[in-house]
């Protein structure tokens, strides 16, 4: 039985990552934050499950800012592979939290490769980068040769983070393994993110709870995914001979104006009484032209996205409903 640690496992992705290791007959490690809900939301189902819980899913407390709680996991884990999911994600809030962005996005992720390449037996590690290392691209569609260049603060501790990963790659021969990925959603997204800010008020407004929403710029594109695709291809990219680094992308681009069409549309509402742009929610910059070429993640991995961007904006548009 492989056995995996996961850092950020509360999120959308750990959660849906730790479901796909468990079908996989892993045991899986997560560290949760200190003072966190403990997996409330996502993780619930299978805390519930006597089957799981305790047996092959474990919680551990452990900040990732905290080196010394992060260790004792680890070695209590002994993990074969590692997972480093967990950071301030949020780019407009980066631009607010510039330096507890800087910590938690880049600073964690050295402290944590430091640690891994220290254990007695160093594990693979999984790195989560981002789309927004390449900031202001000047090559369209991005693949893993196109130079990095964010423009955010949270561009720039990811961009950190990634060549962190390069580095102990090459220099501790770690199997340490970058994963660029671009916007990917689902049901299990935070509600800041503008995918599920739509698809909530959407519901919200259905069901009359809500009048209007309010949106920042609406004509921002990006490359949408969907979560449970892009956390298949995190794991394949630990499961190779070699490690390397690999874009996860769909190689569209859709604009928010789509979301807010489909997602009006799918319950029979006139978008356009309902919402509108508010200057104070435009971030200082935001990145253009994000679209990412997966090429080399379906040449290597066999990887490809199979849901597309309709489906997920319909199925958490549903899920917001059922929720309401
Ligand atoms: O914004 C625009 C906003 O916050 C998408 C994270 O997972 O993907 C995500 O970062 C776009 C931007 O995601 C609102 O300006 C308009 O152009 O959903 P988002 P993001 O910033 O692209 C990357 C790959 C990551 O790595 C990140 O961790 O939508 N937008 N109006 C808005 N965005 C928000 N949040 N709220 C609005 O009202």
């Amino acid at each position: 039985m492989k056995r995996a640690f996961i850092t950020g496992i509360e999120g959308q992705d750990g959660s849906y990552l730790a479901e796909l290791l468990l079908a996989n007959h892993y045991e899986v490690h997560g560290s949760i934050r200190p003072g966190s809900s403990g997996g409330e939301k996502h993780l619930s189902a299978l805390k519930a499950d006597p089957k799981i819980f305790q047996k092959t899913l474990f919680l551990h407390q452990a900040d990732v800012e905290d080196a010394n709680a992060l260790r004792t996991a680890l070695e209590q884990a002994a993990p074969d592979e590692v997972y480093h999911l967990a950071s301030q994600s949020h780019v407009g809030q980066s631009f607010e939290k510039v330096e507890e962005t800087c910590r938690i996005t880049g600073m964690g992720t050295l402290r944590l490769l430091e640690l891994v390449r220290k254990l007695p037996q160093p594990p693979r590690f999984f790195h989560a980068s981002s789309s927004e290392i390449f900031g202001s691209p000047e090559q369209s569609p991005q693949d893993e040769t196109t130079p990095v260049n964010p423009i955010t603060p949270y561009g720039s501790a990811k961009t950190f983070g990634t060549q962190m990963t390069r580095i102990y790659r090459r220099n501790f021969g770690l199997f340490a393994v970058n994963g660029i990925l671009f916007n990917h959603e689902s049901p299990r997204r935070g509600e800041n993110f503008v995918t599920r800010k739509i698809c909530r008020a959407v519901a919200a407004i259905k069901s009359g709870k809500q009048k209007e929403l309010t949106l920042g710029d609406t004509s921002a594109q990006r490359d949408w995914g969907n979560a449970r695709d892009y956390v298949r291809g995190i794991w394949l990219g630990l499961q190779q001979q070699t490690p390397d680094d690999y874009v996860f992308a769909t190689g569209r681009l859709h604009r928010v104006q789509d979301i807010v069409e489909l997602a009006f549309e799918a319950v029979g509402l006139d978008w356009q009484k309902y919402v509108r742009q508010e200057k104070q929610l435009f971030r200082p910059a935001d990145p253009r032209q994000l679209v990412g070429n997966p090429a080399k993640a379906k040449r290597i991995l066999g990887w490809e996205p199979q849901i597309s961007f309709e489906q997920t904006i319909a199925e958490m548009v549903q899920a917001e409903l059922k929720a309401i």
